[in-house]
This record gives structure tokens, C-alpha cells and sequence, in this order.
């Protein structure tokens, strides 16, 4: 697969390790996980504009982090430089924005190099830098959004909490439905290199949608009252399943306004002041058409019932006309 080894850019297709015998798609874990502190002796100590993101606008797991840099108020405490573009030879390429000391353009891949000349492993956004020491600190967007949670809350004065105390159970349980079955559910799909891989994922995503469906359509919100990481995890997915995953990862049984609450709930996430901004729906739609030319399996749906009765008869009608003999 295209990764670094030892330092070195190669450029390859996916290895074993990605998909497997049986033509499943694994996401592989994302190995650079340090932590940002409020406290001045940790290792990363929070600080305003020490620390700088790198995401693509089309992935969801650095979509988790722009949504977060702009809820917990930290666009001018964090730096970003966003790639517009679709994953090529080179990786993520940063073309117009982005900072010392890395020119313009420059592939995400510099960045893993000047961390570890010697690094070997994927260049993965989001990938969140410290400008000070000039290394990665983390590229894992689950422990990011953690730490935007609340490191910088007392720089910010911004104490919204999206992973309150209270709520930590039932935030990892829908988390961990919502992962496997939607959030890499897709991928799983999209990536499949077997029919039967890939409908085994893309009927699972339909499973995952229905029972979300059912809880939203009760609850305001995925942990109950209150709006939290479940849900903008949720969201990054949701918010490019019409546009993406529905035709260009074949996950098409149904798209997300098929579904009432779902659709709603969608809307009002998008609607949550900022994060609109942070969702590129025509560049989304673009980058994931690009993909699909990755396996040739046919898809799953729409589903076609043209057994149903008509209602065709309420129009005045006398079938067929017969020829006289
Ligand atoms: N577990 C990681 C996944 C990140 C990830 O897979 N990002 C994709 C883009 S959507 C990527 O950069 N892939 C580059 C590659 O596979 O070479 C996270 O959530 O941060």
C-alpha cells in the first residue's frame, strides 16, 4: 500500500494487511497516539497556537476534528491546512495552505518524515502537529476530538462538554455500534474486493441505520437529552451518505432522507451553529466518484418491487383494443 517505509515514499496498491483473503476491507489502527494536557509538565501542554491540523475536507474522521475545532471554539487556537483535492500517488497533497516548515505543495507524507526521518506506516488525516517540538502529536481522530473535548477549556472559556461524566457509558455503547456498523460499515462496503464482503458491510449499514432510526425516533439525541461526541460521530458519516456512500460505495437500499427521523436529526446537526461550514458537500460527492473505480462488484440495490398493486384503475381506461375479425 502506499505508505512510508523506513522513510521512503512508495507508491503501491493495498496490501494484505488492508484487504484480506476473504476480500474484507481492515482498517488498520492508528499507531501516533499522543494526548494535549491542561497541565504545563505534560508531554503536549495545551497552548494557543502551538499546535496545527492537517485534514482532507471528504474524510469523515477529520471532519470529526474541524466540527470539534469549531464547537469548542478553537479556530484561532488550532491552525488548519485542508486538502481539497482526492488521495492521489502522493498521498493528501496540501496545495494552497499550509506552514513552516513544509513548502507549498507539499504531500501529508513530509510531515510524517519530519517527525521520524525513519517513520514506516501510512500518512493518515486528521494528523494533529506540534509546531514547537515538530512532531505529530496524534493521528487518531477519536482521541483528537477527546482532547479538543477539553484541554483547551480553560484558554477558550469555552465549557460545552460533549463527553460528560454521566453520559460516558452510553456515549462508548452507541460509539461502538456506530463504528463498526456505520462509520467503517461504509468503507467495509465501499472497499469490499468480494461480493459477498461487500454485501455482508452493505447490509449491515442498513441494519445499524434502522436501529438508529428507531432510537431517534424517541430521543432527541443518540445518548438521550443531550447532545454529544455519539451524535458528531454520527453525523461526519450521515452527512455524506446521500451524496457518497449511497451511489459511490453501493450502499443504496435507501438514502438517509428515506428516513424521517433520521433525516431530521441529520439536519439538525447540520444546522448546530458553524459546523455547516465544515462540510463540503459538491467536493464530497467528487472524492468519493473517484474512488469507485476500486472493485467491480455490483450493487445491492435500489431495491425494485413491481409486484405491489397499482392505482392506475382510478383513471378512466379500457385495456386493450381488440381487431375485429
Ligand atoms: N482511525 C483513523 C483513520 C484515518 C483515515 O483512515 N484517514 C484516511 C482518509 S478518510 C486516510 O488518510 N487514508 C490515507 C491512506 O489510506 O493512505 C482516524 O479516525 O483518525
Amino acid at each position: 500500500m502506499s505508505q512510508l517505509y523506513d522513510g521512503v515514499w512508495r507508491d503501491s496498491p493495498p496490501a494484505a494487511e488492508e484487504i484480506g483473503k476473504d476480500g474484507e476491507f481492515r482498517r488498520i489502527e492508528s499507531p501516533l497516539r499522543g494526548w494535549i494536557e491542561d497541565s504545563p509538565d505534560a508531554e503536549f501542554p495545551a497552548e494557543a497556537g502551538r499546535y496545527h491540523l492537517f485534514v482532507a475536507w471528504v474524510c469523515p474522521w477529520a471532519s470529526r476534528c474541524t466540527a470539534f475545532r469549531v464547537l469548542k471554539g478553537l479556530d484561532d487556537v488550532i491552525s488548519l491546512s485542508a486538502s481539497h483535492g482526492v488521495i492521489g500517488n502522493q498521498g493528501w497533497l496540501f496545495q494552497d495552505d499550509t506552514i513552516e516548515p513544509f513548502e507549498v505543495p507539499h504531500p501529508l507524507y513530509r510531515v510524517y518524515q519530519e517527525h521520524d526521518a525513519s517513520y514506516t506506516g501510512k500518512a493518515t488525516v486528521p494528523t494533529l502537529w506540534d509546531k514547537k517540538t515538530g512532531r505529530i502529536v496524534s493521528n487518531e481522530s477519536a482521541d483528537i476530538i477527546r482532547m479538543m473535548n477539553s484541554a483547551f477549556d480553560r484558554i477558550t472559556g469555552n465549557r460545552l462538554d460533549f463527553y460528560p461524566e454521566e453520559l460516558r457509558a452510553e456515549i462508548t455503547r452507541w460509539n461502538e455500534f456506530i463504528y463498526p456498523g456505520l462509520n467503517n460499515g461504509v468503507y467495509r462496503a465501499g472497499f469490499a474486493a468480494s461480493q459477498e464482503a461487500y454485501e455482508k458491510a452493505a447490509r449491515g449499514v442498513f441494519e445499524t441505520l434502522d436501529a438508529m432510526e428507531d432510537h431517534l425516533s424517541q430521543s432527541r439525541y443518540l445518548a438521550g437529552e443531550y447532545l454529544t461526541e455519539a451524535d458528531w460521530r454520527a453525523f461526519t458519516t450521515l452527512v455524506r451518505f446521500d451524496v457518497g456512500y449511497h451511489g459511490a460505495f453501493k450502499c443504496n437500499l435507501r438514502r438517509i432522507e428515506d428516513y424521517p427521523a433520521l433525516s431530521n436529526y441529520l439536519r439538525e446537526l447540520y444546522q448546530w451553529p458553524g459546523v455547516a461550514q465544515t462540510v463540503k458537500m459538491e467536493e464530497n460527492k467528487r472524492n468519493y466518484y473517484a474512488l469507485t473505480d476500486r472493485n467491480h462488484l455490483y450493487p445491492i440495490g435500489p431495491e425494485v418491487d413491481l409486484t405491489t398493486p397499482h392505482d392506475r384503475a382510478k383513471l378512466p381506461g379500457k385495456g386493450v383494443m381488440e381487431r375485429a375479425v
